[in-house]
């Protein structure tokens, strides 16, 4: 996993120890390794700033210690590692739901960034918690995308909530809502995908949100979004609670959970790492980081 990733780390490593000498390491010394180093982690899908502070963090370790004495190799893992361990939060899912009757729960993000498969999967996930659900069909901008949701629900033997084509999917999660009150579930709500200059549905979901008030509202971005991430938050700002990474089974590169969190400042939920419904992972930060960088 994360194969380019590790590369990337690799590659620093030795250029640094074949820079720099027995004496002190000096800022010049390491200059343009971390420049290389830069080019390839946005390469990686890392965001500018989040490699300008991974970038910072090594400068901040290496600099001034002796080249002789120490594992330069340790010292890049470990600076990366640190940074990171600051930069990514968890979110405990089921304790943010843990004290709400019925929750009311929202998947918003770019067209084709896992939003529908991702609330079937979480469908799933609840069920394996004792907990049942039920699917409102919010995407009534995309005709297949009510089917997509309905052959899930067949499947899940789960209830969906669905309006024509074109209706209003504020209405929709209202009776999604309403449905979860009565039968006492959680309300799994899909949205249409949009982009900040789609304004019509952008203002469509704002009172989707108004009339619905989420309890949480997950945002699914793409793993292979890469660089595209950082407008994908910027669209979405102060609309959700935590991130939801998908398609991280495709992905060597492992920059965009990182762009995300850093980007954002919101914890990551989940990763979707599959087309199975189990394939959902709560998001373990330790254990994402040993596979980065193991
Ligand atoms: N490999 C892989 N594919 C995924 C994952 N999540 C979603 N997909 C696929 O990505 C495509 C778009 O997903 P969809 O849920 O329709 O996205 P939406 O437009 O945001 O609702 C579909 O073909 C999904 O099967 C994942 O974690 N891994
Ligand atoms: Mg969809």
């Amino acid at each position: 996993m994360f194969d380019k990733f590790k590369k990337t780390v690799k590659n620093l490593s030795d250029d640094v120890k074949s820079s720099v000498t027995e004496k002190e390491i000096e800022e010049s010394d390491i200059k343009s390794s971390l420049e290389k180093f830069r080019l390839q982690l946005l390469e990686s899908n890392v965001s500018l700033k989040a490699a300008e502070d991974i970038e910072a963090s090594i400068t901040g370790r290496l600099i001034g210690e002796t080249a002789g004495r120490l594992s330069i190799e340790d010292e890049i893992n470990n600076a990366i590692r640190e940074e990171l361990e600051n930069s990514l939060k968890e979110y405990k899912f089921l304790e943010a739901i843990g004290d709400i009757r019925n929750p009311v729960i929202f998947f918003i993000g770019f067209n084709g960034s896992g939003k529908t498969t991702t609330l079937a999967k979480l469908s799933s996930y609840l069920e394996n918690q004792g907990l049942d659900s039920v699917m409102g069909a919010g995407d009534t901008f995309r005709a297949a995308s009510m089917e997509q949701l309905e052959e899930h629900g067949n499947a899940l033997s789960k209830k969906v909530v669905k309006h024509g084509y074109e209706a209003d999917p504020a209405a929709v999660a209202y009776d999604t809502v309403e449905h979860a009150e009565k039968e006492d579930k959680v309300a799994l709500i899909d949205t249409a995908g949009r982009s900040h200059a789609d304004r019509n549905l952008m203002d469509e979901l704002q009172k989707m949100v108004e009339v619905n008030e989420p309890d949480i509202t997950f945002l699914v971005v793409d793993g292979l979004a890469g660089n595209d991430v950082v407008e994908q938050l910027k669209a979405y700002d102060g609309m959700f609670d935590a991130l939801i990474v998908t398609k991280m089974d495709i992905d060597d590169k492992g920059g965009t959970v990182i762009s995300a969190a850093r980007e954002s400042g919101k914890p990551v939920a989940f990763l979707g790492n599959g087309q199975a419904y189990d394939d959902l992972e709560e998001f373990d930060k330790e254990k994402f980081l040993d596979e980065l960088l193991e």
